[in-house]
């Protein structure tokens, strides 16, 4: 089985080297966004892109994804919003649960629908402990999910169950405030998960400067993920491309 883009996660985790992921929701991915994109975030050396959305309405996932691999030579990792988001041109798919709802469907019904079809491709599977924390709004991933958020005051039960992830084989913690959320995870839940788990930690939602990444990296979270904040600001990618090779 093909492991290469988790082991390079692993491996940068390791070594203490930060990533850089950057959402695409197809919805919003012409062409010519993408190009521009790829373009403005050259400087950031950018590790992995992500594509997916909660709920899709006019995009065209194969679209987008063969689209970006014609423009990077980066991992091109699918972020199922659901259970026929799949395509064989990506590199990987985070194969999610939804462990911080107690809906049955996001923990493992649309898995069991979705597993034959990945089954037919050559995707790289990461198996991926997924915790919606609350944003202070609802988003259409808690909306869409039918499950309520981890309080964000509440790390002790993000961490909790992170390490039940971790304890059930699960590869990878994605905690997530939704795209667009108003607040960002906040430092001391991250370093909680942190002393908890040692799976490498991903980190988005409402993330939208230099300083807000610098926190998250410095609370423990090995990649932070970027979506909304580029659809919005034309500068941000020169903000951050400063602050990426302060700390490369
Ligand atoms: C959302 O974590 C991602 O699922 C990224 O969030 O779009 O708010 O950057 P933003």
């Amino acid at each position: 089985m093909n492991t290469s883009t988790l082991n390079s996660i692993i491996s940068s985790a390791q070594k203490g080297e930060k990533q850089l992921a950057i959402l695409i929701d197809p919805d919003k991915a012409s062409d010519s966004y993408l190009e521009l994109l790829i373009e403005k975030t050259a400087p950031l050396k950018v590790d992995l892109f992500l594509v997916g959305g909660s709920l899709l309405t006019d995009g065209d996932l194969r679209k987008t994804i063969n689209k970006l691999k014609q423009l990077t030579t980066k991992p091109v990792v699918i972020f199922p919003g659901s259970s026929n988001q799949i395509a064989e041109e990506a590199d990987a798919i985070l194969f999610l649960s939804l462990l911080s709802s107690r809906n049955p469907e996001m923990l493992i019904g649309n898995q069991v629908i979705a597993a034959p079809y990945i089954k037919k491709t050559a995707l790289e599977v990461i198996s991926t402990a997924y915790l919606l924390i609350d944003s202070g709004a609802p988003t259409t991933a808690s909306y869409i999910s039918n499950s309520s958020p981890i309080p964000a005051n509440k790390s002790e039960i993000a961490a909790s169950t992170a390490l039940a992830g971790q304890y059930m084989g699960m590869q990878i913690t994605y905690l997530d405030g939704g795209s667009g959320a108003q607040n960002s995870i906040p430092t001391n839940l991250i370093e909680k998960v942190r002393e908890y788990t040692n799976t490498p930690i991903i980190v988005g939602g409402g993330i939208r400067t230099a300083a807000q990444l610098n926190q998250a990296y410095e609370a423990g979270a090995d990649v932070v993920v970027i979506g909304d904040a580029f659809e919005k600001n034309d500068k941000l990618a020169k903000e951050l491309a400063s602050f990426r090779s302060a700390n490369a």
